[in-house]
Parts: structure tokens; sequence; C-alpha cells
């Protein structure tokens, strides 16, 4: 996402925040960030382009080599990740930070900075496909304007520019506050609890939960969350190697799929931010963006206040 998603992202979260999650967050970020994941949440991006930050460049995103032009996607760790330099790990690695006692309050910031980040990122449809560098060496048109690639005019910045603009206020705030409503009373009200359950209709995973949590699942969404976390700080505290998480790759395949349907769905020339190919895509785009949100507030919740 650009700047506009990520925000978003970040002030949908900011608003599920359990208390000590909130406190947490408000120390942490202070007033550089209004004590808020929505300004903290473009941090990543801005600084991955300085040598001090280069090797985080690779950290937004991962190459699924699968094949949505043929109606195969599908995102495979092993395959995909196996230099382990990707969101996957990514998301593994700066959770275990941000709860690490040992590191100093600036490396603590900058872990929560890369959550807030890498969270949203991996709900991007193509932060989680290699095709065409995630859609990047794809020329694109959006709102008139051609010399655009399909991941800077599409999913990144241009669809939810105008988007936005057209329908929000023209603000993250207005439009973070308008997802919110639809989570806690409007058309994602009867599906929210689902986005933090991590089980998948679609991608039978190596790494599934155990019985025993698919069962504590149905009567409590959120516990193989919270019993994955649980593991993932027990390896750090005994110095065990932090592997990529089932959580994260449940939410990386449900935006894959989206590659394979509304993604690539355009004929060359075509203005992606108007017409057929702009109301297909801007229902995909709220999902991702408020799922991605209340996931991270989920997240961080379970990690300060012990439960979603
Ligand atoms: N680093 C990291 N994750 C990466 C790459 C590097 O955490 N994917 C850290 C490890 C080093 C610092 O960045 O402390 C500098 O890395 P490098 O060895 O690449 O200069
Ligand atoms: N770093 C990181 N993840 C790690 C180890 C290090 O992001 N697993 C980052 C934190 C600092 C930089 O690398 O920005 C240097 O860290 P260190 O001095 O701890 O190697
Ligand atoms: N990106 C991606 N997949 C790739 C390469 C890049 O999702 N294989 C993303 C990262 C940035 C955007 O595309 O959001 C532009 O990348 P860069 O700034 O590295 O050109
Ligand atoms: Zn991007
Ligand atoms: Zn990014």
């Amino acid at each position: 996402w650009g700047n506009l998603g990520h925000q978003t992202i970040g002030f949908v979260a900011q608003s599920f925040l359990a208390p000590k999650a909130l406190e947490f967050v408000q120390t942490t970020l202070g007033a550089q960030y209004n004590f808020s994941l929505g300004p903290a949440a473009t941090w990543a991006d801005e600084v991955k382009s300085e040598p001090a930050f280069k090797w985080s460049a690779d950290l937004h995103f991962v190459d699924a080599e699968d094949s949505p032009l043929t109606g195969s996607c599908s995102v495979n760790e092993q395959r995909d990740c196996g230099n382990g330099q990707c969101i996957l790990t990514a998301i593994a690695n700066y959770t275990a930070r941000v709860v690490d006692p040992t590191l100093d309050a600036e490396q603590i910031q900058e872990a929560l900075k890369f959550v807030d980040h890498f969270l949203g990122d991996i709900g991007q449809p193509l932060h989680v496909e290699a095709l065409e560098a995630g859609g990047n060496d794809i020329p694109a048109v959006c709102s008139g304007e051609s010399s655009r690639n399909l991941h800077a005019a599409s999913q990144d910045t241009g669809m939810v520019t105008k988007h936005i603009d057209q329908s929000h206020g023209g603000t993250t705030e207005q439009y973070a506050t308008d997802l919110v409503q639809e989570i806690q009373a409007g058309s994602f009200e009867s599906v929210a609890a689902s986005w933090i359950s991590c089980s998948s209709p679609t991608e039978p995973l190596s790494r599934r939960s155990s019985t025993a949590e698919e069962i504590s699942e149905k009567t409590h969404p959120g516990a193989q969350l919270e019993s994955e976390l649980k593991r993932l700080i027990h390896a750090r505290q005994s110095d065990d190697a932090i592997t990529p998480l089932a959580c994260p790759l449940v939410w990386a395949a449900e935006s894959n799929a989206f590659d394979c349907s509304v993604v690539f769905n355009f004929q060359s020339g075509e203005d992606l931010c108007s017409g057929t190919y702009f109301e297909n895509a801007v229902p995909v785009i709220d999902l991702q963006l408020a799922k991605q949100g209340f996931r991270l507030a989920a997240w961080l919740n379970v990690l300060f206040d012990g439960a979603t």
C-alpha cells in the first residue's frame, strides 16, 4: 500500500486496541507520531531507500511463484521465502522484538513501526505475488495518467486515492472511521470475528492448528492466534529460531487469491481508476484495509492484554 492505505490500516487498528496495548502504543510512539498507529504506519516505507535500512526493502512483500494468469494462486513458505527475507519472516521477527525486554526504546519503537506496516502490506494482493515484480513491471493507466505501473496505479496508490477522495471525504481518518463503522455495525460486522480466527477456507496448511486448537477456535475466535503468539514469545525467550507464523501465512494466502480474480483482470490500456476494474477492486480494497487494521489490533491485544 501507499501512505494512504497504511495510515488507514493504522487508524482502524488504533480504534480497536485494548487498554494495555493502547498504553504501549501511545508510550512507544509518542508525540512524534501523535501517539497513533496511523501516522507511524508509513515509517517503514520512508526508511527503506536509506542506506542504513536497505536490508529492509525485501521485507515488504513475498514473491509468490504461482501462476495467477492461468488461475493458479498459492503461497508456499519454502518456495517463496526460502531465504528467510520476506514479509512472513519479518512479521515473526518484529512481533518477537516488540515484546523483547532486552531491546532498548528505539529498537522497540522500530519493531512496532515494522509490525504496524507489515501487517498492512501482507493484505495487499500484489505484495504477495512474484509476477512482474508484484505488477511493478506491468504498464497501467490510472485516471488518464499512463506513465504508471499496475502495482502503483492500482493497488498501492492510484485507486486508493481516488476512492478516498470520491467516497470518504478525502482523509484517511474519515476513511478509517467509515471502515470501523462497517466492522462494528455494518457489512463487516458478521465476518470480523472470522478475520482473527486464522482458519482459511481455501488453503490447507502444513502448519495447521492442532485439533484441540481448532475446537477451541470455534468457541473462541482468536484462540489459535493467541497460542501461536505464546509459542513465538517462548521461542524468543529460549533463543530458539524464530520461524514464520501460521496466521500471517493464512493472511498472505487470502490476499494472494485476489491475484487470481480481480487484480490482473484488465485489458492493456484500460483505465484502472474508473469503470468496471475500479468497481470490482474497491470492495477488495475496503475489505483488505479493514481486515488488516482489525488483525493488527488483535495481534497487539494478544501481546499486551493477553486476548483479542
Ligand atoms: N538485519 C535484519 N534483517 C535483515 C537484514 C539485516 O535485521 N533482513 C539487521 C542485522 C544487522 C543490520 O540489520 O544488525 C545490518 O545488516 P547487514 O549485515 O545486512 O548490514
Ligand atoms: N535488527 C532487526 N532484526 C533483527 C536484528 C536486528 O531488525 N533480528 C535491526 C535492528 C537495528 C539493526 O538491525 O535497526 C541493528 O541491530 P543490531 O545492532 O541489534 O544487530
Ligand atoms: N514490491 C513488491 N514485490 C516485488 C517488488 C516490489 O510487492 N517483487 C513492492 C514494494 C513497493 C513497491 O512494490 O511497495 C515498489 O517497490 P520498489 O520501491 O522496490 O521499486
Ligand atoms: Zn506496494
Ligand atoms: Zn511497504
